[in-house]
């Protein structure tokens, strides 16, 4: 693991959707409870799962590459079981890792990959924007996901390879995978993995989401346990009260996110 995060990898705002009208996830900043929890450094390091799935050869590898080492490979090199990197981010000053799951999209390697999915907070399902097929099957690739997670995890669809397409045709493949996207409950993202254009920001999203709602998850969860001398745990502990008051409006929301 690395010691600092970049500079790009510092997130102190909250990092926007691709689309505001194709994402389930309707926050527009972290949550005030969050900030002031991380303002008070009353957090260790955390660290979350990503899982990156979908068809063979849609650029999968590509996808983490390009954000973890920075590299693009024209050669099409197959992924055997799975691959993992960690990535360190700082947010709101807290240090914070993505442990990120690239898995493998050929038929004769998916019982290795799927024994990954387990205990994901993210998952990336992945095609090819070139290709409608590999559209076509991402509703299934999710499935097989959920089989292995049945807590709660966000859930991305991300169109690769945008270099390869006009604007004109790229419109009416879009509409398409928006499509799939809403029945997928997905926040719907286009990346190119040669230019780099989408991917930082689709991680930094990524990574901004899944600390949200792991850090609000553990105050809940605090609330849970025995009451702690440790005046840290007992700042957080009656500050959960509020929480308790937040997941009720939440509750009664409409929001997809929020029920995680
Ligand atoms: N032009 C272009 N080519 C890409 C892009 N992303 C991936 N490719 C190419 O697509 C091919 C497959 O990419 P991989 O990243 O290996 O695909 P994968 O999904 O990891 O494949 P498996 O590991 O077999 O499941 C490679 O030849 C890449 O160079 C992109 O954004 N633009
Ligand atoms: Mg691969």
């Amino acid at each position: 693991m690395k010691d600092n995060a970049h500079e790009e990898r510092q997130i102190i705002k909250w990092p926007p959707p691709f689309s505001s009208d194709m994402t389930p996830y309707c926050e527009r900043d972290f949550d005030n409870l969050v900030k002031r929890t991380c303002a008070e450094r009353c957090l260790t390091l955390r660290i979350s799962k990503v899982i990156v799935i979908g068809d063979v050869a849609v650029g999968k590898t590509s996808l983490v590459n390009r954000f973890c080492h920075k590299l693009f490979d024209n050669n099409y090199k197959a992924t055997i079981g799975v691959d993992f990197e960690v990535e360190r981010f700082d947010i709101l000053g807290v240090p914070f890792h993505l442990q990120i799951w690239d898995t493998a999209g050929q038929e004769r390697f998916k019982c290795i990959a799927a024994s990954y999915y387990r205990a994901a907070n993210a998952i990336i399902v992945v095609f090819d924007v070139g290709n409608l097929l590999t559209l076509a099957h991402c509703q299934q690739w999710l499935a097989e996901a959920y089989k292995s997670n049945t807590g709660p995890c966000h859930v991305f669809l991300v169109g690769t390879k945008r270099d390869l397409l006009s604007n004109q045709v790229y419109t009416i493949i879009e509409n398409r995978a928006i499509d799939v996207a809403n029945r997928m409950r997905a926040e719907y993202w286009t990346v190119s993995s040669r230019t780099g254009d989408g991917v930082s920001e689709l991680f930094a999203r990524v990574a901004a989401l899944c600390f949200n709602a792991m850090v609000l998850r553990e105050l809940e969860n605090l609330k849970m346990e025995p009451m702690s001398i440790g005046s840290d745990l007992i700042t957080v502990k009656i500050r959960s009260k509020e929480n308790e008051e937040r997941s009720k409006k939440r509750a009664s929301s409409k929001c997809f996110d929020c029920s995680s």
